[in-house]
């Protein structure tokens, strides 16, 4: 099988996400016991998806204002990705309490810096910031400390603690491993993670990822919001099956828990590995496609290749 093409892979990056993101939105918050009643393999999810079209949640829509940041400023800037934020932010779309607070402070011009520090204690730790940053590792997959302090800025409106932020970098930074490799190599790829994300609360999850084999063990990790419980997840189901796509986002959203934000990141990674062929049509068809909906993210994948293919051997 020949390699993916660079278009085909960040189209296969925000589709992939946008489809996980949709397709774990049906099951948000339910338990694993619960989801298993429905669907025993994660085959099947793809195979047989619930009915009628998928709709994206708050992790997309995110991951859209960091893409049109990037493609109108050729890097994060914070005013605009603020304004992005605002200006796509639809209630409806489900965000996590305090970046919903956040975002409608920039819309309606209030402090919203002052939130971000004081809402949560030493900020937001939650995976609000790495949920929406896997066009910060397409845009910069060349370069992986870029990605990183990018991905920190991407951070910075919503997710000021360490974990939150930390969780951006390392997700930033598989999205970038990932969308550069042509044959997956384990090691090569969590020693590279490893380097990105040296805290406990990382090393611990991404050493249990490194040699995760049976998908009964992906229990061990979190499907929970916080940063901590589902950026290693996400990353363990793609290197666990990572020529499945199916296998990768139906692994994590048979966890239960946080299964949109789970599958969405999972998603996103093992599709800038792929490409965008072979996302299963009946997934594909299924995703909304009104404004900014499917063909919008195809456009966005096409202008973010355009922008930023010429980096990618720096
Ligand atoms: C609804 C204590 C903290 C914390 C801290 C907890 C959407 C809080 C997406 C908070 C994702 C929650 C998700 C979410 C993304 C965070 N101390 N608790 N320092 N930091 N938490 O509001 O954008 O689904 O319970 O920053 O990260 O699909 O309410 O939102 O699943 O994490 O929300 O944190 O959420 P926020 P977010
Ligand atoms: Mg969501
Ligand atoms: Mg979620």
């Amino acid at each position: 099988m020949s390699s993916p093409t660079l278009e085909d892979r960040f189209a296969g990056c925000l589709l992939g996400l946008a489809v996980g993101d949709a397709l774990g939105a049906r099951f948000e918050g339910r338990s694993p016991e619960g989801i298993a009643q429905q669907y025993l393999q994660p085959r099947d999810l793809s195979e047989h998806p619930p009915f009628g079209e998928l709709w994206y949640t708050d992790d997309t829509q995110m991951m859209i204002g960091v893409c049109e940041t990037l493609i109108a400023c050729g890097e994060i800037n914070y005013p605009e990705l603020c304004r992005r934020f605002a200006e796509n932010y639809e209630l409806h779309r489900g965000y996590g309490r305090s970046t919903q607070l956040i975002l409608e402070a920039i819309r309606d011009g209030h402090d919203h810096r002052m939130l971000a520090e004081e809402l949560l204690p030493g900020g937001s730790f939650g995976n609000g910031a790495a949920m929406r940053v896997a066009p910060v590792g397409l845009a910069f997959r060349g370069d992986l400390a870029k990605a990183a302090e990018q991905a920190r800025k991407s951070a910075q409106p919503t997710h000021l603690h360490r974990l939150g932020i930390e969780g951006a970098e390392l997700l930033a930074a598989a999205v970038a491993l990932a969308s550069c490799t042509e044959r997956f190599d384990r090691d090569s790829f969590f020693e590279q993670l490893q380097a990105v994300a040296p805290s406990l609360e990382y090393a611990g999850p991404l050493g249990r990822a490194r040699g995760l084999t049976e998908r009964r063990d992906l229990v061990l990790f979190g499907n929970g919001i916080a940063a901590t419980d589902s950026v290693g997840t996400a990353i363990a189901s793609f290197a666990r099956t990572p020529d499945n796509y199916s296998e990768t986002i139906g692994s994590v959203i048979l966890l239960g828990g946080d299964t949109d934000t789970m599958a969405a990141m999972a998603g996103a990674i093992s599709r800038a590995y792929l490409g965008r062929a072979a996302i299963p049509e009946k997934l594909l068809d299924a995703l909304e496609d009104g404004p900014k909906g499917r063909r919008y993210l195809e456009t966005l994948a096409l202008q973010m290749c355009r922008r930023f293919s010429h980096r990618s051997n720096e």
